[in-house]
């Protein structure tokens, strides 16, 4: 049995939804709001091969409606333009302190860093941050303080090190530090090449359910596939359990071909009534994708059989 089941009528988000030229709609962040609306800022590229953020809205979290104009985008104006100035891509999202904080990746002749960016309505938006330096990927902030200091994941890029995730902590979200590296690729294994934080990570009662990607190279290019582990859920530097499975791979049609071939990317996962978890991927970096699985279960699977996390 599939630990994930898929929406039957995906691909949810397509270019063909939005009102201004892109070639793509994938990796979105999305939040569910006090008033049970859902908010999509997806990733789009543009035709010039850079990527903007577009947003979206929905009832029901599964049908959205694309917003006129862009989110925000490498040209907008402000204090860390020179940082992101090539392309916005890859959101997160969390809501702390009565404020969505949106990390993303930003590209400039600088390298990638990570942008930090809040809002409280989805209609204005202030940069913060660049988190940062070169060069850096998927930063998760965890929706809860540790000890009065903010967490987050993140992946930096290495030649020494594997690409492994780490966890940093910061008092005011713009000076991190205590930095260390928590969870290895595996040797031999579908996320050997490297590894990476995907949604924001959800609060159970055994640990802070992390829903993460992994890279497997092949001759036919890399395969992103989607894993869990779980992390304790007072100190989430110690990791509890890491399945040694996947939970999603690149299957139907447009996971399989698309802008990247065989790619399942998540920037989202929202926990719903009745044990439910809804998990949002970009397939093939081309369309955004939907399905739910029930938290238990990918608990379990961290808990039963893992592997080391190192
Ligand atoms: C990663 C990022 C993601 C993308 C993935 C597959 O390095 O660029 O945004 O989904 O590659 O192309």
């Amino acid at each position: 049995m599939a630990l994930i089941t898929r929406y039957q009528n995906n691909p949810i988000l397509t270019k063909e939804d939005v009102p201004y030229p892109v070639a793509t709609v994938h990796n979105a962040a999305v939040v569910k709001r006090e008033n049970g609306q859902y908010v999509m800022v997806f990733r789009s590229h543009m035709l010039n091969g850079r990527s903007l953020l577009g947003i979206a809205d929905s009832e029901d979290g599964i049908n959205f409606k694309v917003r006129e104009k862009p989110f925000m985008t490498p040209s907008d104006p402000g204090p860390y333009h020179e940082f992101e100035s090539w392309s916005v891509e890859d959101p997160r999202i969390t809501y702390i302190d009565g404020e969505y904080l949106i990390t993303y990746s930003a590209y400039s002749p600088h390298g990638i860093r990570i942008g930090l960016a809040k809002t409280k309505d989805f209609r204005t938006v202030e940069r913060v941050s660049m988190i940062t330096e070169a060069d850096y990927r998927n930063v998760v902030i965890f929706p809860e303080k540790f000890n009065g200091l903010y967490a987050r994941l993140d992946r930096p890029h290495s030649e020494i090190s594997p690409w492994s995730i780490w966890i940093s902590y910061s008092p005011d979200l713009r000076y991190w530090g205590e930095s260390k590296r928590i969870m290895d690729p595996v040797p031999y294994h579908w996320d050997q090449m490297k590894i990476g934080p995907g949604a924001p990570p959800i609060k159970t009662t055994r640990g802070w359910l992390n829903i993460y990607h992994g890279v497997f190279p092949t001759m036919d290019g890399s395969v992103y596939r989607l894993g869990v582990c779980l992390h304790d859920l007072q100190d989430p530097s110690k990791i509890i359990g890491v399945s040694d499975e996947w939970i999603l791979q690149p299957e139907d049609p447009w996971e399989v071909t698309g802008y990247v071939h065989n790619v399942v990317f998540t920037c989202a996962a929202i926990p719903e009534k009745d044990d439910l978890v809804r998990i949002y991927w970009g397939g093939a970096d081309t369309v955004m994708c939907t399905g739910t699985a029930k938290i238990n279960e990918l608990v379990n699977l961290c808990l039963k059989n893992p592997r080391p996390p190192m």
